[in-house]
């Protein structure tokens, strides 16, 4: 017997013609697993995802992410989500230490911006070091806002500046109050879908109300959120103009990777790679073994130790690699896709 050819990836009009009539083509802006806001043509749609999205779940949560391409039939009460277009890319995480299932936070993105600040709320090597690592994991480009650079009294900014630089990264400042920087995160910004990711205070919505004159509630979910009552995670994405998208995310306490081993991880610290061939173990973990490079290069002060206790900590979160994976040093493709 002769196999059918696998299908090419069909573009949009393939995809539609072969649903019922009546279906059309949206984006994601927000949901949870019963009702998701889909954007048709300029108007929101609530539409609910049909029962056979569930059934090819496995260990993912939710069968439909912020930013997914949907197909979505009007006819019904609610209407219903039908397809999920393929993914171009998308970010998941462990769901929560309750739930080892796979949360994806958001699907086609450009590209994420860690937006962090000094002063109030001070800056979190942890958190950028966590969410910097999923990026590469996942191949979304990544780069780092550091605003309310008004209130660095402390005179932090330097140093963060030069870690994450001699790491490859990005680093743009501002100063959403002053009004500084904003030019230069506009060009990053337009004619792009962006994650902006970030602890709530940080001011992710200030700046977007800054630069493009929206009215995102400012300061409010900071204290909804740190009053700890609530766990769960929503992102959403907001349309500026035609193909500048925002992906507004909200604090996420602890990033853990979803579908990572042990020795997987040392790949997705780019400051480490001309270390990580140095070791006097070619498969060294940067743990506990002797004669490690980047222990040395740690304590050498050419890596900054922070970026190496971020690295150690996520380390002890990961299963170790299969035995039997022979490629244990190349990075993501063994469990993507
Ligand atoms: N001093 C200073 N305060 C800022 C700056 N940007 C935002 N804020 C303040 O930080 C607080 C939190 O901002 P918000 O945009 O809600 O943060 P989000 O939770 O990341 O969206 C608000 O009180 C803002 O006025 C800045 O550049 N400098
Ligand atoms: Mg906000
Ligand atoms: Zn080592």
């Amino acid at each position: 017997m002769t196999q059918a050819p696998e299908p090419e990836r069909a573009d949009e009009q393939t995809i539609l013609s072969q649903l019922p009539a009546g279906t059309r083509l949206g984006r994601v802006l927000r949901g949870d697993a019963r009702v998701y806001h889909v954007l048709i043509d300029g108007e929101v749609i609530q539409a609910a995802p049909r029962g056979r999205l569930f059934e090819e779940l496995g260990e993912v949560r939710t069968p439909v992410a912020v930013g997914d391409r949907v197909a979505v039939s009007l006819d019904g009460d609610p209407p219903g989500v039908e397809l999920v277009l393929p993914r171009d890319n998308y970010l998941s995480k462990v769901s929560s230490s309750h739930d080892p299932r796979e949360q994806i936070l958001f699907a086609n993105v450009d590209q994420l911006i860690n937006v962090a600040s000094v002063g109030q709320p001070g800056f979190s090597s942890n958190r950028t070091d966590r969410i910097l690592a999923a990026c590469e994991w996942q191949e979304i480009p990544a780069s780092i806002v550091l605003n309310k650079v008004d209130l660095d009294a402390r005179g932090d900014v330097e140093g963060i500046v030069e870690t994450y630089e001699r790491a490859g990264y990005e680093v743009i400042q501002t100063s959403a109050e002053k009004r500084e920087g904003l030019e230069r995160l506009r060009a990053k910004l337009d004619g792009k879908t962006t994650v902006l990711y970030g602890a709530s205070g940080v001011g992710k919505s200030t700046l977007i109300n800054e630069l493009y004159g929206m009215k995102l509630k400012i300061g409010k979910i900071s204290r909804f959120w740190s009053q700890g009552k609530h766990t769960t995670t929503f992102s959403r994405a907001i349309p500026i103009d035609g193909d500048t998208w925002v992906v507004d995310t909200p604090g996420i306490r602890v990033f853990r990777l979803y579908g990572l081993n042990k020795g997987q991880l040392r790949h997705l610290f780019p400051d480490f790679a001309p270390y990580n061939t140095k070791c006097r173990f070619p498969n060294c973990a940067h743990d506990h073994e002797p004669d490690c490079a980047v222990v040395n290069a740690v304590e050498a002060g050419e890596l900054a130790t922070s970026r190496y206790l971020s690295y150690v900590e996520m380390l002890d979160e990961l299963a170790p690699p299969p035995e039997d994976v022979a490629t244990y040093g190349e990075t993501g493709e063994e469990s993507e896709g």
